[in-house]
């Protein structure tokens, strides 16, 4: 069964002209950057929390120093880590499809790691859609501007230069809206695909997880490349394998 669909897939891949591909925390596993579930490591400090309050406007207004902490702890442990062939793979077909003029390959990604931008995939050229944001930045939570301090090492909320507010790191928290031209740039990129590949996402995140029904309703086909499928009706072809190994099979 698992041929069939991997010829299949490398088929469709072949003949689309528009793909739209959304990766989630699973195409970073394999660079030992651990899902959002299993970021609570189950001993470390921050086990006994739960990420969508860390990972939250409300959890940051609750107690701004605790919120700063996790995310120095979070880039610190992934500070080192690497792009794995998922990311390679993707950057590669990106870099092919451009050179040829014949396929549109745009990347949407929930991810902060930045490990797609790393391996190639260049968000100045809209490549990547990084609709989440990225954990590598910060700004001010009052004012919004950059704050392009290194804060390595810093445990204390840095204030902002311009307005003395307070400075978080760059992502999307739960209950916060999405960069409006992020979402705009993903939707379309969903609505105009004839190929979408969902890869390394539980798909239970809002409003990315519309996305693959956005395409869906347009008529794209759908495929899926995760470990443990998803039970989404919607997906046409299911490949149960991890990122970085069943990518390569399928883009040649
Ligand atoms: C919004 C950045 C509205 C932060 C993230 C009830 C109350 C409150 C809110 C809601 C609610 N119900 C719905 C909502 C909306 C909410 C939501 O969807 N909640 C969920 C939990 C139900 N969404 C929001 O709040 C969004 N905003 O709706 O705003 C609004 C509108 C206008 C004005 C104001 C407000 C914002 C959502 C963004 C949250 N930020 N990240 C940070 O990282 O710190 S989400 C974060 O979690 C990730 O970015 C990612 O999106 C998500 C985790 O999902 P996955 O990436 O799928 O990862 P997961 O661990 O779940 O799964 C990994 C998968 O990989 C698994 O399937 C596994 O099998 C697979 N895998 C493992 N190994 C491999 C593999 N696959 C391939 N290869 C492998 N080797
Ligand atoms: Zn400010």
């Amino acid at each position: 069964m698992e041929q069939a669909v991997i010829d299949k897939v490398k088929e469709l891949i072949k003949q689309a002209k528009r793909v739209c591909i959304l990766t989630g925390a699973g195409v970073s596993a394999e660079s030992g950057i651990s899902t959002f579930r299993e970021a609570q490591d189950g001993k470390g400090l921050w086990s006994q929390y739960d990420p969508k309050q860390l990972a939250s406007l409300d959890g940051f207004l609750q107690d701004p120093e605790k919120v700063w902490q996790w995310y120095q702890w979070r880039r610190e442990v992934n500070q080192d880590k690497k792009p794995n062939p998922a990311h390679i793979t993707i950057a590669q077909w990106q870099k092919q499809a451009k050179a040829s003029g014949k396929q549109e390959v745009t990347l949407v990604t929930q991810n902060v790691d930045g490990l797609h931008q790393q391996a190639g995939s260049d968000p100045e050229k809209y490549e990547v859609v990084d609709i989440h944001g990225n954990i590598w930045q910060n700004h001010c939570l009052q004012c919004g501007e950059k704050h392009l301090e290194d804060v390595t090492g810093v445990q204390q909320v840095p204030e902002c230069k311009s307005c003395g507010g307070q400075v978080r790191p760059s992502v999307v928290w739960f209950g916060e809206a999405l960069d409006e031209k992020k979402w705009q740039a993903a939707e379309t990129a969903a609505f105009c695909c004839d190929l979408f590949l969902s890869i390394g996402t539980s798909s239970q995140v809002y409003p990315a997880a519309g996305l693959m029904m956005l395409a869906k309703s347009q008529g794209a086909k759908i495929v899926e490349i995760n470990p443990e499928p998803t039970q989404s009706s919607v997906i046409d072809y299911q490949i149960k394998g991890k990122a970085g190994i069943m990518l390569s099979k399928v883009v040649s």
